[in-house]
């Protein structure tokens, strides 16, 4: 079905509304269309820009099953690349781990989160699947009836009304579902008080690891996404422009830190994108509201130290997906009570290496005695990934798993 004929439809009522085209909606609305469930999916940006948001690009072997189980992985298994080893650069000298021979770790899967998004995208079209690009829900009315209402307005000023019997809230942190929940919902929330410069370069990737520099001036990483484009990240002070580094300064600081001098230069090209991230994160508890479900970033937003989001994201969507077709085909709803404590599981201990991941990787700020302190025990915990097997077990199965 072309776009044109999905948003001029008459149509108006789905069984599953899903909010936001990435890739918790789009593996929700994949794995319903496969079950014979009627969803539509509606999607606030235009699809070009849907397709072209460079984001993650580290699939966990974890969500490369869920994609294979549902017939969604040619794409990666086609273009992606395998990847197993992470690099420490600090003060005292660098440490490799391949993950994938320690503990109960696995390789990754390189490949970037707009090519899964694209193939999603493509598969559930080819299969009938209604989508709405440029149509942003604007509410979500009587969550708690059989009947709830998702309100929507198109770039052009229209505005439609969708009736279903479940909506799943796959927009993001700002998006309409987060918007429709009761004032008594907890946000659990934490600022990490660090910033990372997010950039994409146009340069193959320098090392065959991902690559975490531990510097005083600040943090550096160093992260493949194709053979000819690169992710890099350096913490800036809170507030930095994103356009007040240049080019050559990036590169001079990221050679810096990544210790370039010792290690070998960075291969240098275009600055692509750039932006700057403040770490955060935020889980939303309970993530079920009457017939509203949160998935994805929606659920909970996670900082990107130790890529977790578009995992964690693919997991509650097959988890939610399963849950929904159990109820609207065979009327067992005991799926969808479960859903959210089910999903906060893997939500918190996501969260917790995350935490951990920015305990590690960056030195606290000052030079006062508390700082010397908590430097000393980063150090120490730097030691300790280095030389102890059961720690380097540990942090392999957290770093892949969920
Ligand atoms: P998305 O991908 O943000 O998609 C939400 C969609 O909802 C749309 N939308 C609405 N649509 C209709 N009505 C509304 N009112 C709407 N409001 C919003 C938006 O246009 C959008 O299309 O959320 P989703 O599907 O939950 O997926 C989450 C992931 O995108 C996110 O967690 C990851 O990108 C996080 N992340 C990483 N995760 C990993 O697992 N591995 C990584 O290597 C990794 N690297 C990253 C990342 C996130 C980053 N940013 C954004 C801070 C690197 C970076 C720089």
């Amino acid at each position: 079905m072309t776009d044109s004929q999905n948003e001029q439809g008459d149509d108006r009522t789905a069984d599953v509304v899903i909010l936001g085209a990435g890739p918790a909606g789009l593996v929700l609305g994949n794995i319903l269309l496969a079950n014979g469930i009627d969803c539509v999916v509606l999607e606030r940006a235009e699809r070009t820009h849907v397709q072209q948001r460079a984001r993650a690009g580290f699939l966990a072997a974890h969500t490369v099953r869920i994609l294979e189980r549902h017939g969604l992985a040619a794409g990666l298994h086609r273009r992606g690349q395998t990847h197993d080893t992470c690099e420490f650069r600090t003060q005292d000298g660098r440490f490799q781990l391949t993950y994938s021979a320690l503990g109960q770790g696995e390789p990754h899967t390189v490949y970037p989160q707009q090519d899964l998004v694209c193939d999603l995208l493509t598969h559930y079209q080819e299969a009938g699947g209604r989508i709405s690009f440029a149509t942003e829900a604007v509410a979500v009315l009587d969550a708690h009836s059989h009947r709830p209402v998702v309100t929507a307005r198109k770039a052009d000023g229209r505005s439609s009304r969708w009736q279903a019997r479940y909506v799943a809230g796959c927009d993001g942190r700002h998006g309409a579902a987060r918007r429709a929940l009761p004032p008594a919902t907890v946000r659990h929330r934490l600022d990490h008080q660090v910033s990372w410069l997010g950039l994409l370069a146009e340069a193959p990737p320098s090392l065959d690891a991902v690559g975490y520099a531990v510097h005083h001036r600040g943090f550096a990483g160093h992260m493949a996404r194709t053979s000819t484009i690169t992710r890099y990240y350096l913490q800036c002070d809170r507030g930095t422009p994103a356009q007040s580094w240049s080019e050559e300064r990036i590169w001079d600081e990221l050679d810096l830190r990544m210790g370039a001098k010792a290690y070998g230069p960075l291969q240098r090209g275009a600055i692509l994108e750039r932006s700057v991230v403040d770490l955060e994160s935020d889980v939303i508890e309970p993530l079920r509201h009457g017939a509203l479900f949160l998935a994805g970033d929606a659920a909970a937003l996670i900082s990107p130290s130790a890529a977790k989001g578009a995992n964690l994201a693919v997991l509650e969507a097959e988890i939610l997906a399963q849950a929904l077709t159990d109820d609207l085909l065979h009327g067992v709803g005991e799926g969808l009570d479960a859903y959210s404590p089910r999903c906060l599981t893997h939500i918190w201990r996501a969260q917790e290496f995350s935490r951990w991941m920015i305990g590690l990787l960056h030195s606290p700020p000052g030079n006062d005695s508390q700082a010397s302190f908590l430097n000393s025990l980063q150090r120490s915990r730097l030691s300790s990934l280095r030389t102890s097997r059961s720690q380097q077990d540990w942090f392999a199965t957290h770093y892949v798993g969920l």
